[in-house]
């Protein structure tokens, strides 16, 4: 059989048994769909989906080089009757048509992955952003500081959201686009500049970031896809992902997605307790 036909066949059956691997991989992620931790919101799916699409395509590749390798040690290795190794004529041998050939597929499949899942995902994510009033998003403003993420409901009437030990909290109604209006700032200290620093809005299971810069106000769009919570999924929890000091790391806060009725119910509540 020649070299071609032995290692094609050695490629195309690794190649199988990752793919099977990969599948399986996916299918099996910890919390069901997706190789993500988290994929409960729309973008996270984008996200999700996006991965699955390069893990498919990386396998192929992956295995080429891996079985490219093994094939050749075994069968070009060095015979015991060699008697000057380093000079041995396959080894200084040059194929231009495997040389070209490598170079015009790597491109194809960089200008692939450029286009789709970059291009296409990003437009996903783009397309997202552009909520409208009709679709009834709802209004959360985030205000980070050192170190308390701050969550107030201009449409209800609360100014930060507490649970009952005073500690912030995030709720939200599932199946409902938010839009979250992010800005870095220090309320209750508003005489000193200073101490406004970079923050970053991470929400681990919703697989989204969206950094948050003193002067600036950023918004995120996005539709928590699943009702869960932080006691279920200590990775649906708001975290801080930009180093901005001793607190950093504690800088988090609970999340509720809860149904409709119960997030109207917990508005309803916590604009009447004043908070
Ligand atoms: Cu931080």
């Amino acid at each position: 059989m020649s070299n071609i036909v032995t290692f094609g066949i050695m490629w195309i059956v690794a190649s199988l048994l990752g793919e099977w691997g990969a599948t399986a991989w996916i299918n099996a992620a910890p919390h069901g769909t997706g190789t993500f931790w988290g994929s409960w919101s729309n973008l996270g799916v984008i996200g999700a989906n996006a991965f699955d699409f390069l893990l498919w395509v990386a396998v192929p590749i992956f295995m080429f080089v891996v079985m490219f390798l093994i094939f050749a040690m075994v069968r070009f290795r060095v015979p015991k009757t060699e008697t000057n190794p380093g000079d041995a004529k396959d080894q200084r041998r040059v194929n231009k048509a495997f040389i070209g050939i490598w170079i015009v597929a790597s491109v194809l499949i960089n200008i692939l992955v450029w286009l789709h899942p970059n291009a296409s995902g990003l437009e996903q994510v783009f397309a997202a952003q552009r909520v409208t009033k009709t679709e009834h998003p709802l209004i959360v403003d985030v205000v980070a500081r050192q170190w308390e993420w701050i969550f107030s409901y201009p449409q209800y009437g609360i100014t930060q959201a507490v649970n009952s030990a005073g500690q912030d909290v995030l709720y939200l109604p599932v199946n409902r686009p938010v839009k979250f209006i992010l800005q870095s700032y220090d309320p209750f200290h508003t005489y000193d500049a200073t101490i406004n620093v970079m923050h970053s809005f991470w929400i681990p299971g919703f697989g989204v970031k969206q950094d948050v810069v003193p002067g600036e106000t950023r918004t995120l769009v996005l539709t928590p896809t699943k009702i869960t919570s932080t006691q279920q999924d200590p990775m649906v929890r708001v975290q801080c992902a930009e180093v901005c000091g001793p607190g950093h790391p504690y800088m988090e806060a609970n999340v509720h997605v809860v149904s409709s009725s119960a997030f109207a119910k917990w508005a309803k509540a916590e604009a009447a307790a004043g908070n």
